[in-house]
């Protein structure tokens, strides 16, 4: 039988990064009841996988598990392709224990000079995992390609967003209207995916 997700089920949104957490529940678009992770006191399961697609599904199961309700993950992070696709699933990871972005993207700016690359080319993937707590699970996968600038611009967003300008656009991620990078992010896109396969 296909999996099949109906209108007003209750979700978990399964992080604990807010302003992830905003952009699925303005993805989700009043479609679903969504509750967080937080709200619930699940905890950060390690990512200990090494793709996006696993990281996704590891936390959308344990979710799924432990509230014993339908879970939603995404697992993402920015990718340049100078760095041989780093930080990538370590997006994270790069602004260490206290979650300091801006020097993660100055980490970013510091390892692209020493390659005396020029080229600025990056993009974002988002993989989207939803599980259910007896066992099935769907996971999807959304990019958008860009160029990095520096120094960053904006405030909107989160991560990486005020180094990232989607290809065809002059603006940074930071910049835009949070519904204007809703409407073309690796989230987004991964997003449609998800819909053609549960909706
Ligand atoms: P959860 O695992 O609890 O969801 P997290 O922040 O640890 O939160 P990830 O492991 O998926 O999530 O790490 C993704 C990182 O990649 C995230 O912290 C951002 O820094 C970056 N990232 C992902 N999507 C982004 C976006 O749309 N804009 C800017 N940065 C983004």
């Amino acid at each position: 039988m296909p999996l099949l997700l109906a209108p007003g089920t209750t979700l978990v949104a399964a992080t604990h990064n807010p302003g992830k957490a905003k952009e699925l529940v303005a993805l989700l678009d009043g479609r679903f009841e969504i509750l967080s992770a937080g709200s619930l006191d699940i905890p950060e399961p390690d990512e200990t996988e090494s793709t996006f697609v696993g990281n996704a599904l590891l936390k959308a199961r344990h979710a799924a598990e432990l509230s014993g309700r339908i879970a939603i993950a995404d697992d993402s992070g920015l990718s340049v392709t100078a760095l041989d696709g780093a930080p990538g699933i370590f997006s994270a990871r790069w602004a260490g224990p206290s979650k300091d972005f801006a020097e993660a993207m100055a980490k970013v700016e510091a390892r692209l000079i020493e390659t005396g690359s020029d080229d600025r080319s990056a993009w974002f993937t988002s993989a989207l995992a939803v599980a259910w707590p007896d066992g099935p699970s769907v996971v999807v996968e959304g990019i958008v390609r860009g160029d990095l600038v520096f120094p960053g611009r904006g405030v909107n967003g989160f991560g990486y967003d005020p180094i990232f300008v989607p290809t065809g656009h002059d603006l940074t991620f930071g910049e835009m209207e949070p519904a204007a990078k809703d409407a073309m992010s690796h989230r987004a896109v991964a997003f449609e995916k998800l819909k053609a396969a549960l909706f």
